[in-house]
């Protein structure tokens, strides 16, 4: 039996959550810290484990005290601290603190003052107005309460992009792989790259649809059948529902492209068809001029298209367009009238503008962070770590003082690096709009990225302008400030925000890190099209996380932009004379 990675870390942030819930100082961010970095290696913590309390040790930020208790969970299965606290603290900790505004310590106040350990609990207390009773609450932070659990329970019900990529693409691999497949694609939201998934959609061409189900219900990432018929089947994967539909080779192109959706642009297409005298289903498009019930028969009338994508949207005089664009936003007005230009690609980012190391609350050191941006294939890098501010909990901030050591340290890393290197900095607008760093030494960065990281709810346009109006600043990192499923974030007016952007030469972050994808793709899209820049950045707390790129750069073909509209599709002259 080996125990994952995952499952040891998942020990010690439960640990640590229990313990701010008791009010206990220090030791919970340690704990969090170490768990991160034992989710994160790419060997088996288990395995270091059996090898002793000192292998264990070898994992940065984990000291003998925690290394001990990792070998006492793969040992025995459990911690007995952590079960004697499991007992203290009888709590649904993560349903509750998927709360906004609801963290360890507001859970450990509420067990101690209401008994509360559920969220259903939690609920009939905030609607009985027994939180505004508790010492330290009153009645707008019960309303937040009961806001969030409505947004929290929503939010749960669909799997974030990130997650859901990786496991649609290992279904479509393995589908690919089946002999009786001829072509596989994944569809639906997956597809368009929407930042949640409600279930991933796989479509697959074969003359043999049962051998395919047969197949898929035997995966080996398949958890359970949910159902199986004779050319589609659905399973669970980790959690997420994936649904899979077999069809025949001629008629892939109009599956995919109805399966793809979205619903609103297959709407706006067929009734374009019908304009046409055409009939548009999944089984292809169809002349039904003088047939008298084309609705008799889904196949009624003369095909004219079904066996690419292609020929489905040439059938109704438009361009193939990639699947970002389809989500009913303009998109097929534009190409009716061949305005279509080419978005954004994967390979167009050449630096991240956006990132993190040791000095804040990144994983590591300068050179670290540049040496795995170079290897990834980054033209330059932008170091920006925090600094201080409200919003900056926990000290992870670097003061001014030290922000200018870092300057010269950036500097030193950047004569042996093999790509540039930006010095930059992370400042956090504040409530009022202001900027959390002193202007001279903002003028002595090359780059600043301003973010929002507290007070983020109600309406931020006022908050975002006045930043962006800032002289130094050139980034505004995250604008909303939103966590998927897990805050909305500010309420932003999208068009005073770009059309401030565009006037002041100041860029408008899509942050690439899964739980963020922010700015969205309907935002970025009003962005572009006012004439604002966007930079398509990661936010990497560690070099793995430049691969959250792609993330991003959808996002962007969502929003319709173009490699043009791109700060860090740039090079790094381009960079440099925007910066300037
Ligand atoms: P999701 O799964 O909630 O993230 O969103 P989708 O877009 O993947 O939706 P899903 O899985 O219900 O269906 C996949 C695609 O199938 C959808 O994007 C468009 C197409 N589709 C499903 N139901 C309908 C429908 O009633 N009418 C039309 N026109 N298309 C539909
Ligand atoms: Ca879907
Ligand atoms: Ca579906
Ligand atoms: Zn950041």
């Amino acid at each position: 039996m080996t125990v994952s990675n995952a499952e040891i870390a998942a020990q010690f942030e439960e640990f640590a959550d229990l313990l701010a819930a008791k009010g206990v100082d220090y030791k919970p961010r340690a704990y969090r810290r170490a768990a991160e970095n034992i989710r994160n290696p790419p060997d088996s913590v288990a395995a270091l484990a059996r090898e002793g309390p000192e292998a264990v040790e070898r994992i940065d930020r984990v000291g003998d005290a925690i290394a001990g208790k990792v070998v006492e969970y793969v040992e025995t299965g459990e911690i007995e601290e952590l079960a004697a606290l499991r007992e203290e603290l009888p709590v649904e900790m993560e349903a509750l603190t998927s709360v906004e505004g609801v963290g360890p310590k507001t859970v450990g106040t509420l067990y101690e003052a209401l008994g509360i350990t559920t969220l259903d609990e939690l609920e009939a207390a905030a609607r009985d107005g027994e939180i505004r009773e508790v010492e330290g609450f009153g009645e707008k932070t019960e309303r937040n309460i009961l806001d969030g659990i409505a947004y929290a329970r929503r939010a749960h019900e669909r799997t974030l992009l990130g997650e859901a990529r990786p496991r649609g693409e290992a279904a479509r691999e393995y589908l690919s792989s089946l002999d009786a497949v001829t072509e596989c694609e994944l569809a639906g939201s997956l597809r368009r790259w929407r930042p949640t998934i409600g279930d991933i959609d796989v479509l697959a061409a074969s003359d043999d649809p049962e051998a395919v189900v047969d197949a898929f219900v035997g995966w080996a990432e398949a958890d359970d059948t949910i159902e199986a018929g004779p050319s589609k089947a659905s399973v669970r994967a980790d959690g997420t529902r994936v649904d899979l539909r077999v069809v025949a080779p001629a008629e892939f192109g109009a599956a995919l492209q109805y399966f793809t959706g979205s619903k609103d642009h297959n709407v706006a297409l067929r009734n374009r068809a019908i304009d046409r005298e055409l009939k548009m289903n999944e089984y292809g498009v169809f002349d039904v001029a003088g047939v008298d019930d084309p609705g008799a028969d889904q196949r009624a009338g003369e095909r004219v298209a079904g066996e690419t994508e292609r020929s489905m949207y040439e059938a109704l005089d438009l361009g193939w367009m990639p699947p970002e664009r389809r989500e009913n936003r303009g998109e097929i007005e534009a190409a009716a009238a061949g305005d279509l230009p080419d978005l954004v690609g994967e390979g167009d980012v050449r630096g991240d503008l956006h990132t993190h190391t040791d000095w804040s609350d990144g994983n590591d050191s300068i050179a670290e962070m540049v040496a795995g941006a170079a290897a990834f294939g980054h033209d330059y890098l932008a170091i920006t770590d925090h600094a201080t501010g409200p919003g900056m909990v926990g000290g992870v901030g670097v003061p001014d003082a030290e922000l200018r050591e870092q300057i010269d340290e950036i500097r030193a890393v950047a004569v042996d690096a093999d790509i540039d290197v930006f010095a930059g900095v992370e400042a956090n607008i504040a409530a009022d709009g202001s900027i959390s760093v002193a202007d001279d030494l903002l003028a002595d960065l090359d780059l600043v990225v301003a973010s929002p990281h507290a007070a983020l709810s109600g309406d931020g346009t006022d908050r975002l302008v006045s930043a962006i109006e800032h002289p130094e600043v050139d980034v505004i990192g995250h604008p909303t400030g939103r966590y998927l499923n897990g805050r909305p974030g500010l309420d932003i007016d999208v068009e005073t925000v770009a059309k401030a952007a565009a006037d002041h030469d100041t860029a408008l972050e899509i942050n690439s890190n899964p739980y963020r994808l922010d700015l969205g793709g309907s935002a970025v899209q009003t962005a572009v099209e006012r004439g604002a820049t966007v930079a398509v950045n990661t936010d990497a707390h560690r070099p793995s996380n430049f691969e959250y790129v792609r993330l991003g750069v959808h996002t962007a073909r969502r929003g319709w932009a173009a490699a043009a509209d791109v700060l860090n599709a740039r090079d790094a002259d381009g960079v440099r004379s925007f910066l300037s």
